[in-house]
């Protein structure tokens, strides 16, 4: 495996300066490292830094950055497109706004590949808003509704192939705004809620969503925010909300997504090192990524999956 780490260290999707050091920070919890003992080449391309656009002004008046967002996306889009055509990209943020480009990116390769995308979307938000809709007027709550081909995006690229709603897996949400609610209903999607957890384990949903991948040859984006995880395990996200994913949770998950062989490119966003203790964050971040690469105690595979 080819990995290829991109650093995206983007702080404009929120409000809480701190975002811009996660690539730094993964790489001093020793990210390419780890990829390199799991057997993967590893490419650092360093970080992006988009050319400044002007500024833009928005309907919405609590929006902010926008300017800064399109151009981020843009510069995204491109570079993902190109890492998607060399290997397995993992996106190194920065908040979660990178998605909106990283995805857009993921998207054009697939589209030119004929093959359909499906997206995991690990998460306590749903990001389901629209430049419209959100009150915080923080982009890095937009990104699933701008892969999913929602209007209010004309200041941005127009998305290339949206992702159907039923290629969309919401996973791990326990916040969703009013506005976001209304529009999953209207749009068909119904995210795999903690309750929804709670009630059936996280094996069922997740071995649902990847049998269709399977079955469709699809391509699978994985996007982690730091906030799917339990904030007492992962402190660094300025966004905590309780009763997140328990470490071995997060590590079964990304066990089995290993396991499927499926998943083409990663997000691993929204650390914020400064509210960090002492890197803890950032290693499980990147001991996640192991598991998702490959890392084992023994080589088991879970037969009842
Ligand atoms: C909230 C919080 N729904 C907002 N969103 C996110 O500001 O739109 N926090 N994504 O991480
Ligand atoms: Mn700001
Ligand atoms: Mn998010
Ligand atoms: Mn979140």
């Amino acid at each position: 495996q080819h990995c290829i780490l991109v650093g995206a260290p983007v702080d404009s999707g929120q409000s809480n300066p701190g975002c811009l050091m996660g690539p730094a920070s993964y790489r001093v919890a020793g990210l390419a490292g780890t990829l390199a003992e799991l057997g993967c080449s590893v490419e650092d391309r360093g970080d992006l830094a988009p050319r400044p656009l002007a500024p833009e002004n928005c309907a919405n008046a609590a929006v902010h950055h926008l300017a800064e967002t399109i151009a981020w996306t843009q510069a995204l889009t491109s570079a993902a497109e190109a890492a998607m055509a060399e290997g397995f990209p993992v996106f190194l943020g920065g908040d979660h706004s990178l998605s909106l480009g990283t995805v857009a990116g993921v998207a054009a390769h697939a589209q030119k590949q004929g093959r359909p995308l499906f997206v995991l979307w690990l998460d306590a938000h749903s990001d389901f808003h629209t430049p419209m809709t959100t009150r915080s007027g923080n982009l890095h709550g937009t990104p699933v509704a701008y892969l999913a081909g929602l209007g209010d995006f004309e200041a941005f690229p127009p998305f290339p192939g949206p992702v159907p709603a039923d290629r969309i897996c919401l996973f791990g949400i326990r916040s969703v705004d009013p506005d976001e609610r209304t529009a999953l209903r209207g749009h068909g999607i119904t995210p795999v809620d903690m309750r929804e957890l709670d009630e059936r384990g996280f094996v069922a949903p997740l071995s649902a969503f990847l049998d269709q991948v399977r079955a469709a040859d699809g391509l699978l984006h994985v996007s982690l925010d730091v906030d799917f995880l339990d904030p007492s395990i992962a402190p660094a996200v300025g966004t905590t909300v309780p009763g997140g994913a328990t470490f071995r949770e997060a590590h079964l998950v990304m066990e089995m997504l290993h396991e499927s062989g499926l998943v083409s490119s990663l997000d691993l966003v929204e650390l914020n090192p400064f509210l960090d203790e002492r890197g803890r964050t950032a290693r499980l971040m990147v001991d996640l990524t192991a598991s998702l690469m490959g890392r084992t105690v023994f080589d088991r595979v879970n037969r009842s999956l």
